[in-house]
């Protein structure tokens, strides 16, 4: 069902101009006297005090950072500490209106973005909810300590909780939120609404937006905030993430009941400085932030500059963004000015700013600023200010106090394997919501469905190769199981470039356009990291995504997405978050040399990933459903050469029903008894080729094993099968210097040494660009390759004459040269 926006000439070539509009600049001009109506004098208590809050947070770890010592109480924090010193109001008034359903996400410099979050959202709690949620979280670990040395109001108890959990985590303690694992640059803690903060900066501009994602396509309250410094508005996922936030395709072509536009706040924290470069006059050319807004849509992101030095005026553009998101009027743009006293880091000289620009800022500071305009307006007396100011501060220290106590707060256990048990959940899970999954028809009608029941399940019938138009493969294989799940689970959606009426990049969604509404499968722009961002950021928020990537060449455009954030969420949160993502990426062919790369290895290296690469329709379906009911991010790998390719190896044939194979779990494709081949990915048939050969022509057994996936591996059948043979080749597509087949061959080495009667062979691509198509033979591994390297180096094959030369003497050549 194509969408129908006709594209006609006469309308694109209709002369005319675009305008833009005005963008207001500090327009709120309100005292707090005259915002006596709008605030009582009870917020502008709680205001005051949370910027005291924070300024004693940060003025702690200043201390302890420069001297050594705060309050007389030595620390030695070895962290990191960005501060936000100065910053106080632009993170209270940004704080002060969301509820605990508003969802913020920010960078390295986030403390004062996070305790304004975490206090707003208890004033909002009852004590029922505030108890369940401290006594819930980590089965109270966090709250033990604060319990045992307090006994006031549950409010009063949950500040303290909150600021304890936060220096925990800065001071990394087994006691912080995500038991030390995130720390300062990261922490977050989610029953407050507080998503995420991010050291690689911007990180949160393509992460974000998958939480708005969500909360449209699952119909949730709230709004989502992305705290961004100035300078990381020039970060190209920033960028990618504003430009997905804002689609059209929200409003034209998705149901209306969705809600609309995505609602996000872009909000930058513009103190007018990265580390030391300055954005506005050097390295940009915007003039202002929020100017960024008038290239992004017609309504220019309703983009706005805000006094950030004033948190009525941050709080008044809030709540006026909040009208425009919930009209699905988004995304919002606020750009909101501000200043840090303190350095970068604590080792930061300021020789990039002047002293008289530091001192006309402090004579504005925020906070003494607020107290006369509170004070001289007559909503509070000088006094209260002063007992809320000591009160509060006076809680943060104790809770620092607590924080750096050894005893109260140890670190993990020494030898601990703590960490390597949240590197994945491996969970299970259904269905990440009750409600029936909106499907457009009935899928027993569904034209792919019912073209694949009339396919054959196997490659060979009576003997015969089936026909291509009959043969079911690679690519029926794949969808369906997404089919499957998307039929269980009403949170999954699938989002990538070209994926709805196109049907994917290679044809592997064809059908479910009909089957599925804009909402659960839509085209993404060629935004490589906001696709893999938005995926990360939908599942953080609890929903499943299927994000598609066109070729593994474009990991680079992700690279931050794939290599940072998928990967590592799930143990920077200590378990706290899942991360359901399937990450689905074609690995090419016949493209030359940008387009036809195996990078699987770059994968595998990262910690925190699963990286599976299936290669026949058994395992492509089977893999793919435990893939999908899993809760760990899974790289799903798939070749651009098999997605024809049948069935061979499954007795019977590829199930109709539902089944998995189990991740990790190495498959022997052709049983033998003189030689062990280990592939990953296409190499299985090259393997396949060099086997039958060999034994037609040499008498010799051998034995194919596909991993099936390059992280987890179960050595077991493998060490099986080399206690058999006692001999090992691996080969796989990717260039071989760094592949995974390096590694598989260094583990088997250690683990059957004794077994092995030859070092093992690991035959890959070479050490070059991919070359034109016809080329190719060149460049990926041949069976005549493995024939070479089997003859020179393992088992000497009787009369055969190598094609290539795979000596010592043509390895340490080529190494010298570097190919
Ligand atoms: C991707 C990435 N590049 C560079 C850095 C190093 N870095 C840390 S903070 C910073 C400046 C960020 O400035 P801005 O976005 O304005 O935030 P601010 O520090 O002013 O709050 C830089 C360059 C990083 N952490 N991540
Ligand atoms: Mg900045």
């Amino acid at each position: 069902m194509p969408k129908s926006m006709l594209i006609a000439p006469d309308e694109v070539f209709r002369p005319g101009a675009i305008h833009f509009n005005d963008i207001p600049v500090n327009a709120y001009s309100q005292t707090p006297a005259e915002e006596r109506s709008r605030f009582s004098a009870e917020d502008l208590v709680h205001i005051w005090r949370d910027m005291c809050a924070i300024r004693e947070f940060e003025t702690a770890l200043n201390e302890i950072k420069t001297k050594g010592a705060y309050k007389g109480v030595a620390y030695n924090h070895a962290g990191p500490a960005h501060l936000s010193i100065g910053q106080e109001a632009a993170a209270v008034g940004m704080a002060f209106s969301l509820t605990p359903q508003d969802h913020i996400f920010g960078s390295h410099r986030s403390h004062g973005e996070i305790l304004a979050k975490g206090l707003a959202a208890i004033r909002r709690l009852g004590d029922d909810e505030l108890e369940h949620v401290m006594r819930a979280y980590r089965d109270g670990a966090v709250l033990a300590p604060v319990e045992k040395s307090y006994s006031g109001s549950v409010s009063e108890l949950a500040q303290r909780f909150f600021v304890y959990g936060a220096y925990s985590e800065i001071f990394a303690r087994e006691t912080g939120f995500n038991r030390g694992l995130g720390g300062s640059m990261h922490a977050f803690f989610t029953a407050f609404g507080i998503y995420p903060n991010n050291a690689i900066v911007g990180g949160s501009g393509s992460i974000a937006p998958g939480a708005a994602l969500f909360k449209r396509v699952n119909r949730r309250p709230g709004i989502v905030v992305a705290n961004i410094g100035d300078a990381s508005f020039s970060c190209g996922p920033v960028w990618e993430g504003v430009t997905f936030a804002a689609m059209d395709q929200y409003r034209t072509l998705w149901d209306e009941s969705i809600g609309g536009g995505l609602p996000i706040v872009f909000n930058c924290m513009n103190n007018f400085y990265g580390m030391g470069g300055q954005p506005e006059g050097e390295t940009t050319g915007m003039g202002s932030i929020a100017r960024f807004g008038a290239g992004v849509n017609p309504d220019q992101m309703h983009a706005e500059v805000i006094n950030g030095y004033n948190p009525l005026a941050v709080i008044d553009a809030f709540e006026r963004s909040r009208v425009t998101l919930e009209a699905g009027h988004g995304p919002v743009l606020l750009d909101t000015l501000t200043y840090r006293y303190s350095g970068h880091s604590p080792s930061d000289a300021s020789s990039y700013r002047s002293r008289e620009e530091v001192e006309q800022w402090e004579a504005a500071d925020c906070i003494e600023s607020f107290r006369s305009n509170v004070v001289g307006g007559g909503a509070v007396s000088e006094s209260t200010l002063e007992e809320e100011r000591a009160a509060v501060e006076q809680l943060v220290f104790d809770m620092f106090c607590l924080a750096v106590d050894e005893e109260a707060s140890p670190r993990i256990q020494a030898g601990s394997e703590m960490v390597g048990s949240v590197m994945f959940s491996n969970g299970r899970v259904e269905q990440f919501d009750e409600r029936a999954p909106e499907l457009l028809a009935d899928l027993a009608e569904n034209p792919r469905v019912t073209q694949i029941a009339g396919k054959v399940r196997t490659a060979v019938l009576d003997g015969e190769p089936v026909p291509k138009l009959k043969l079911y493969n690679v690519r029926d294989a794949i969808f369906e199981a997404l089919l499957h799940r998307f039929a269980i689970d009403p949170t999954m959606v699938a989002f990538g470039e070209e994926n709805r009426d196109w049907g994917g990049a290679f044809g592997v969604y064809r059908g479910l356009t009909e089957a599925l509404p804009y909402h659960r499968l839509f085209n993404a722009p060629i935004s490589e990291a906001a696709i893999v961002g938005a995926a990360v950021g939908y599942a953080m928020e609890g929903g499943r995504a299927v994000a598609e990537l066109m070729y593994s060449d474009f990991v680079g455009r992700a690279g931050d997405e794939i290599f940072n954030q998928l990967s590592k969420w799930q143990a920077m949160s200590a378990g706290v978050l899942s991360m359901p993502v399937v990450l689905r990426i074609s690995v090419g062919a016949k493209y030359g040399a940008q387009h036809s790369q195996d990078w699987t290895a770059l994968m595998h290296h990262i910690p925190g990933l699963k990286v599976v690469y299936p290669v026949t329709p058994y395992d492509a379906k089977g893999m793919m459903n435990s893939a999908l009911v899993g809760t760990d991010p899974v790289v799903f790998l798939e070749s651009q050469k098999l997605y024809d390719m049948g069935e061979l190896f499954q007795p019977g044939g590829v199930p109709e029903g539902y089944y998995e194979v189990e991740l990790g779990q190495p498959s022997v494709k052709r049983a033998g008894s003189d030689l062990t081949i280990v592939t990953l990915g296409p190499a299985l048939y090259t393997a396949i080729e060099a086997a039958e050969q060999l034994s037609a022509d040499f008498g010799v057994s051998a034995e194919v094993i596909d991993l099936r996936a390059a992280v987890p591996i179960d050595y077991a059948p493998l060490v099986d099968s080399l206690r058999k043979t006692g001999n090992l080749v691996c080969v796989s597509e990717a260039v071989e210097r760094g592949s995974v087949m390096q590694t598989v061959a260094a583990d088997l080495t250690q683990l059957c040494f004794d077994d092995l009667e030859a070092p093992p062979v690991i035959v890959g691509a070479r050490n070059w660009i991919t070359p034109a198509a016809e080329l190719e033979s060149l460049f990926f591994p041949q069976s005549s390759w493995l024939l070479d390297a089997i003859h020179e180096r393992v088992l000497p094959l009787a009369g055969y004459q190598p094609l290539t030369s795979p000596t010592n003497g043509e390895l340490i050549r080529r190494a010298r040269l570097g190919i």
